[in-house]
């Protein structure tokens, strides 16, 4: 192996109080109109949307690595709190296109849960998400963050390089469990 071929090492900043990646390659937004047909109460998502000017849903921040085996993928992820109708804010939510692929989440500010369902819907779990709190998401489980503080919730996350993302069964299928705000208090329903 001759120099020109090692990747060279590098380094970037993170504002942990804002959660904010600086100088992000990629700056992905997702706002509430993206999210039709993925919330129990699609009329309230209409609201949302009308009464609000289409509200910024949630962030990710990149800095992408060459998608190889061996490589390891990284970024912010900031979800903004609400509701729509009595449900929390929540990711799409996905698989990885390379199923058996795992991830870590370090949540840095915010409180939530990492929900997560095996591909039969045999198993789904809700992890608690809050400042310093680590979610290990196993290969094959499909995850989306749920925000249930009134901050946004941002983690920092790493899965493989040659992961990918299916989001295509979870749009259509959903997962067997939401998360509401009912009787005055938190349900995982
Ligand atoms: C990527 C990782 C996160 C999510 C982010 C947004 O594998 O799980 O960076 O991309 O939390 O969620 P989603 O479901 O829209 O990708
Ligand atoms: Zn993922």
């Amino acid at each position: 192996m001759s120099a020109n071929d090692f990747m060279a090492p590098f380094s970037l900043d993170i504002d942990l109080a804002e959660g904010i990646m600086r100088n992000p390659t990629n700056h992905i937004v997702r706002r509430a109109s993206d999210m039709r047909g993925y919330y129990a109460d699609e009329a309230a998502l209409d609201r949302l949307i009308e009464e609000n000017g289409d509200p910024v849903h949630y962030e990710v921040f990149e800095r992408p690595v060459p998608l190889d085996q061996g490589q390891l993928m990284f970024c912010i992820s900031k979800l903004y709190p609400g509701r729509v109708g009595d449900e929390y804010f929540f990711t799409k939510g996905h698989y990885h296109e390379v199923l058996e692929t795992a991830e870590i989440y370090l949540a840095l500010c915010g409180r939530g849960y990492m929900l997560m369902k095996t591909p039969d819907d045999s198993l789904c779990v809700a992890e608690t998400m809050a400042r310093g709190r680590m979610v290990y998401v196993p290969p094959c489980w499909a995850h989306r963050s749920v925000n249930t503080g009134d901050d946004p919730l941002i983690s920092f996350c790493v899965y493989p390089g040659e992961a990918g993302h299916n989001y295509g069964d979870i749009e259509s299928q959903g997962f067997p469990k939401r998360v509401y705000f009912r009787d005055g208090k938190e349900q995982i329903v």
